[in-house]
């Protein structure tokens, strides 16, 4: 975490909070003063986030959000520097290195929690949610502060729910209506099991793969397709590489904004504050946006040159039901509490 100086007098919040930190008696900072202006600085602490998406993404939303809360609120006593693209690692690396706070935070799709944490296994369950709805009511309430304490017990605080949403599937060869249509297409998934299993079982070749590998792996035909989110189909530029856009919503991915619990624990209970406030407010950008934005993005998909098809989920959802019986048994609870919490 790089070290940044900044006028006291613009940050009182920190002098208190560094004063807190000095333990029963009241320490006052003890920065350098700055010999021309005479104001004493005190350190801005900066905190460095990763994601793999772009800047003008949903994901984007909710970062330059959190970003403008925080050094809005912390009176610039925090700094956030975000990294996206996937500049500083994969989803996967992202979590191991969190956890050994080697990276500060990072925003990401639930997926690949499930290697450390297994009961996120449930979220990666097909046809899982019914809705949007259904889906943010379970993160934003008791199930979702039950999978909040699973993440602290391996070391990672999460800041606050996002979304990535409904994933669909791209392909170039033809449109997918139903699962025989998947027969022998290379599909990559996130490296999450039951994904690979998902669409094994729906008669896919499922190749599993880091996010920042997909566009170029498409462009050179070593996969065929992929499967996300509108928001990320869109801001890929995905209608440079792929033809059709099949409807599936076979997967609901939330995104977690996972966070060193260690490093979250050493800033004072106020800025903790400002951090947990920051994100809610990002949450809910980032629902704006979808919500405001999908539509809208699945015509302009059209318009440069993508099919777009519904299709029938029974037949998908079918196929599915062995791989939900195999794996639902090791997480029935959780499993039938978030189906009972269908609007
Ligand atoms: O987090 O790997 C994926 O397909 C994820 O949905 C993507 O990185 C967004």
């Amino acid at each position: 975490m790089k070290k940044k100086y900044l006028s006291l007098l613009s940050i009182p919040v920190l002098a208190v909070g560094l004063a807190a930190c000095g333990g029963g008696e009241k320490e006052t900072a003890t920065a350098p003063t700055n010999s021309d202006s005479g104001e004493t600085s005190v350190e801005a602490k900066e905190i460095t986030i990763n994601t793999t998406q772009t800047e003008d993404s949903h994901y984007g939303e909710y970062l330059t959000t959190f970003e403008e809360e925080v050094e809005k609120n912390s009176n610039g006593a925090i700094e956030v520097s975000v990294h996206y693209n996937s500049e500083l690692g994969n989803e996967r690396d992202n979590v191991e290195s969190v956890q050994m706070g080697t990276l500060d935070g990072a925003f990401i799709s639930s997926g690949v929690i499930s290697n450390f944490v297994p009961e996120f296994n449930v979220l990666d369950f097909p046809f899982l949610f019914e809705n949007s709805e259904h889906a943010r009511s379970v993160f934003n309430g008791e199930i979702g502060d039950e999978l909040n304490e699973k993440l602290l017990s391996v070391g990672i605080k999460n800041l606050g729910w996002g979304e990535n949403g409904f994933r669909n599937i791209t392909n170039s060869k033809h449109p997918i209506e139903k699962p025989e249509d998947l027969k022998g297409i290379k599909i990559r998934t996130m490296e999450v099991p039951i994904h690979q299993e998902v669409f094994a079982a729906f008669g896919a070749a499922p190749t599993p793969m880091a996010w920042s590998e997909v566009f170029t792996s498409l462009q050179q035909g070593v996969i065929d397709g992929q499967e996300n989110p509108i928001p990320i189909i869109y801001s890929s530029k995905f209608e440079e590489v792929q033809d059709y856009v099949s409807l599936t919503g076979h997967v609901y991915s939330p995104a977690v904004f996972i966070f060193n619990n260690e490093l979250f624990e050493s800033f004072s209970p106020e800025q903790q504050q400002v951090l947990t406030d920051a994100a809610k407010a990002a949450q809910q950008a980032e629902y704006e946006f979808i919500d405001t934005n999908t539509a809208a993005q699945i015509e302009e998909l059209k318009s440069k040159g993508m099919q777009v098809n519904e299709v029938d989920i029974k037949p998908f959802q079918d196929a599915a039901q062995p791989v939900i019986d195999k794996y639902k048994g090791d997480y029935a609870e959780l499993y039938d509490k978030i189906k009972a919490a269908a609007k």
